[in-house]
């Protein structure tokens, strides 16, 4: 099921198609040079839930319910806000919401899974409750956090660990049939940015990876419900995030959806002198249609009015089409 790193395959989108281009992972969009042993599996479309599309890369809002974010601090009324802004990711077009009550920032203190699940839970069932059935991440390392989401209808599980933090969220995630997202990190959230270091970081996170894959199947988790993320940012020097990103192709090899998570992170930041998060959206829409173009089946953001107005050109300059 899996290529060998050797073997993972790079993405084109340049037109006209050459003689034997196979779309990538069912992408309209995306395609690769056919004709080896591994062609079908590449080719083969991935799909997240039956109700996502396959052909295109898939917008993912990013909806944080943590303290902080919250004009209020967090107490009243904050489930009301957390709803209004979901509400405006899905009319935004986002195709999923991404629901996170614990700052994975690089430093961060941890959250008591209580706290985390009373501010998560709620408002997934708020935004249910309101007819919202856009499918649902929740942003979380813990089993208990994930099983209240996944009660209160969330659908997928993000987990920024890749199944190393908490022993019992495999279980519940095959429990519920739920999509799992595994992302890497090299160290925990408090000290993964001291000094990163990989002697080569495409094949070292690929084969990470791929082992967390094979645990999370040996877990119950169907091989077909995993999607694979190298965590921009987790543990990475600026170019380390580079080369993961110009390399980002090469994980269709894994066998399982790419999702990408870049928006307004700090190298953004870095490479264009822009000091403050907020300020940078134009970056994060550069490193949305590089990921589109590598063939990334999620992108993870949170300007999605801005994103989906830019992969709307970008879908229109790349569609398969006959001349
Ligand atoms: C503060 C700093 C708060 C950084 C949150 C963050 C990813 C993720 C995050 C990602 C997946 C952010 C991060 N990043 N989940 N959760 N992939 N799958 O910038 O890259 O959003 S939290």
């Amino acid at each position: 099921m899996r290529i060998p790193f050797a073997d993972a395959p790079t993405a084109r989108t340049d037109w006209p198609r050459a003689d034997g281009a196979l779309p990538l992972a069912g992408s309209a969009h995306v395609w690769f040079e056919g004709a080896s042993a591994d062609s079908a599996m590449l080719a083969r479309p991935k799909p997240i839930l039956p109700s996502l599309p396959v052909d295109r890369p898939l917008v993912m809002g990013i909806v944080n319910v943590t303290p902080d974010s919250f004009s209020d601090g967090g107490t009243l009324g904050s489930v009301a806000e957390a709803v209004a802004r979901a509400r405006t990711q899905v009319e935004a077009g986002a195709d999923i919401l991404d629901i996170g009550g614990e700052s994975t920032r690089p430093g961060a203190a941890e959250v008591p899974v209580v706290d985390e699940t009373a501010r998560t839970a709620p408002v997934i069932a708020a935004i249910r409750a309101e007819g919202i059935s856009t499918p649902i991440s929740i942003d979380t390392r813990k089993a208990g956090v994930a099983e209240a989401a996944l009660k209160a209808g969330a659908d997928i599980v993000n987990d920024v660990s890749a199944l190393t933090w908490d022993a019992d969220l495999a279980r519940v995630t095959a429990e519920f049939g739920a999509p799992i997202c595994l992302m890497h990190a090299q160290g925990t959230p408090q000290t993964m940015q001291a000094d990163p270091r990989y002697d080569d970081v495409l094949r070292e996170v690929y084969d990470w990876l791929g082992a967390r894959m094979d645990h999370a199947v040996a877990q119950g988790i169907a091989p077909e419900k995993i999607i694979t993320d190298v965590g921009i940012g987790f543990g990475k020097t600026l170019q380390h995030n580079l080369t993961l990103l110009k390399g980002l192709a090469l994980f269709h090899g894994l066998g399982a959806p790419v999702l990408l998570g870049a928006s307004r992170k700090r190298f953004i930041g870095t490479l264009s002198g822009v000091d403050e998060a907020a300020a940078r959206m134009p970056g994060s829409l550069a490193v949305a249609l590089h990921a589109a173009a590598q063939g990334a089946q999620i992108i993870r953001v949170h300007d999605v009015a801005e994103t989906v107005q830019a992969l709307a050109l970008w879908r229109a300059l790349t569609l398969e089409d006959d001349v």
